[in-house]
């Protein structure tokens, strides 16, 4: 079996294009060993690429769920899984078939999610969940109150019955189907959220005896892999001290720090692909010619050899990680809020703003005072970044960056703040992200965060107080701080579309 990227063949007259997979010779497909929760751009230009590029790629196909929407899949399934990596440089793009996902399913398809978590032949659960899924409070510990992780453990714990048809079901056939947010059909309810899902069928897995088994969180939090562990432990509590203890001596909960900017696909993009590659593809993914993988952690039934398609294995993730999350992520939530503040739309075009770019390097000075690990070549980083951050072929809309900001700077801009103020200065340019948000959410007509509610309560006081209810949604100790209070309040107001640039402007 074959599983190298696949040649299309020579492009048809436009206008008569086929469909991808119509214009493709057809493709073996490998395997489906590793399972993916999270079907989404970010995974199919990151993870998938991988997959596709490792040596061994013919023994490991990829099944992959989406999570709330049904789309994605349905879109992907109805192209034989097959879709089109666009690698934008600034200098052009170029084009690959990717044909490493080899099942795309629906999310709330549970019982096809147990079958193939309960398979031997699995032996790698992937998650691009956002930040948000993985049901932490202010504090990092897990927060059984949130109202959908509240659903999901008493779903799971009705489901753990052994009167409950679900329990049957999964356990003597592997099918645990039910609709979308309804019961299952001797009254059980199905978990709604990727960690819920992920808990029922690893309780699958146990009674199949399949054996040990990785779960590999690709999500932009730090020490990813403990965080998965206890939102998964935090979920299987509901299901019983079993199964707790089968996952602490069963699952490897493996740490990783993924890069590559992946901006969301446009009509436009869709439309390139139909001229330059002569079929049609409902679903490219556009991303950056950088990628980077760094995994720490055990993979008790294999994986595939991805360290042969550029990702790196170490015994020590922190440091990689903490670049990687403060240097890249914090930037681009400064340049989110700040840039959308001073009237931007794009990273190019925000970080081209020197008020924005000045509160960029602030933050990365700091920052970089806490990167002090062998290797890390920060000036080196930075550097990278500000070429990756211009390429303006790259519109990476800032709207989209700006998402979850309460999950987003716990771990970006909460951490700096604090090992700056440990060593005796302010952490003004730490501060200045958290200042840009609290304008943000002020302004913003529309925003996407798990605590959006939370937000515009707190946003309805009025001075200090609003400074403090805000930030007490991101971290409780920076709220508590009165000095940390009135200085990201003396910040706010940085970035209005009037305030003066630096010298040199280049923006109108
Ligand atoms: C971004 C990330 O949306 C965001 O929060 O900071 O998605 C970022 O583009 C990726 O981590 C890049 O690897």
């Amino acid at each position: 079996m074959n599983a190298a990227p696949p040649v299309p063949d020579p492009a048809p007259a436009p206008g008569s294009a086929p469909a991808l997979d119509r214009s493709l010779k057809p493709l073996p497909k490998a395997p489906v060993r590793i399972v993916h929760l999270g079907l989404g751009a970010f995974h199919r230009s990151h993870q998938a690429w991988y997959t596709q590029h490792a040596p061994d790629a013919a023994e490991w196909g990829i099944a992959a769920f989406t999570g709330r929407r049904p789309d994605a899949a349905e879109a992907l399934s109805a192209q034989a899984c097959l879709y089109t990596l666009v690698e934008r440089s600034a200098g052009g793009d170029s084009f690959e078939v990717i044909g490493s996902i080899v099942e795309a399913i629906d999310g709330a398809d549970v019982a096809r999610l147990c079958r193939f978590i309960a398979a031997p032949e699995t032996a790698v659960v992937t998650l691009t969940i956002t930040e948000a899924a993985y049901g932490l409070a202010a504090d990092g510990t897990f927060d059984a109150d949130a109202p959908s992780v509240a659903d999901d453990l008493r779903a799971l714990s009705a489901a753990a019955a052994p009167e409950t048809s679900i329990t049957r079901e999964t356990s003597a056939s592997g099918e645990t189907s039910a609709p979308r947010g309804t019961a299952a059909s001797g009254g059980a309810r199905v978990p709604g959220t990727p960690l819920g899902r992920l808990v029922l069928a690893l309780a699958r897995r146990r009674d199949s005896g399949a054996g040990p088994i990785a779960v590999v969180s690709c999500d932009n939090l730090s020490a990813n892999g403990d965080v998965a562990r206890r939102g998964v432990l935090g979920m299987a509590a509901a299901w019983g001290q079993d199964l707790v203890e089968w996952i602490g001596a069963n699952v490897s909960f493996v740490s990783t720090s993924v890069d590559r900017i992946t901006p969301r696909t446009t009509d436009a993009d869709i439309a390139e692909v139909a001229e330059q590659c002569g079929y049609r593809d409902s679903s490219p993914v556009v991303a950056e010619p950088f990628r980077n993988w760094v995994l720490s952690g055990d993979f008790p039934a294999g994986r595939p050899r991805w360290e042969d398609a550029g990702a790196v294995v170490v015994d020590d993730i922190e440091p990689y990680e903490n670049r990687k999350l403060w240097l890249l992520n914090g930037s681009h939530s400064i340049l989110a809020y700040a840039g959308q503040l001073r009237g931007h739309a794009t990273v190019a075009e925000a970080l081209a703003d020197p008020l924005c770019r000045k509160a960029v390097e602030d933050f990365w000075d700091e920052a970089a005072n806490h990167l002090r690990s062998e290797g890390l070549d920060i000036p080196g980083y930075r550097q990278a970044l500000l070429e990756r951050f211009g390429n303006a072929r790259i519109a990476h809309r800032l709207a989209q960056i700006a998402a979850d900001g309460t999950t987003k700077l716990r771990m970006r801009a909460v951490p700096v703040l604090a090992a700056e103020r440990a060593e005796g200065r302010s952490g003004s340019g730490a501060a200045l992200m958290l200042a840009a948000w609290i304008d943000y959410v002020a302004t913003a007509g529309d925003f996407q965060d798990p605590l959006a509610r939370e937000i515009r309560a707190a946003d309805s006081l009025d001075g200090a107080g609003r400074v403090e209810a805000l930030l007490r949604l991101v971290n409780a100790g920076i709220a508590e701080d009165a000095d940390i209070v009135s200085l990201v309040h003396r910040l706010c107001g940085s970035f209005s579309a009037t305030t003066a640039a630096p010298a040199t402007p280049t923006h109108t």
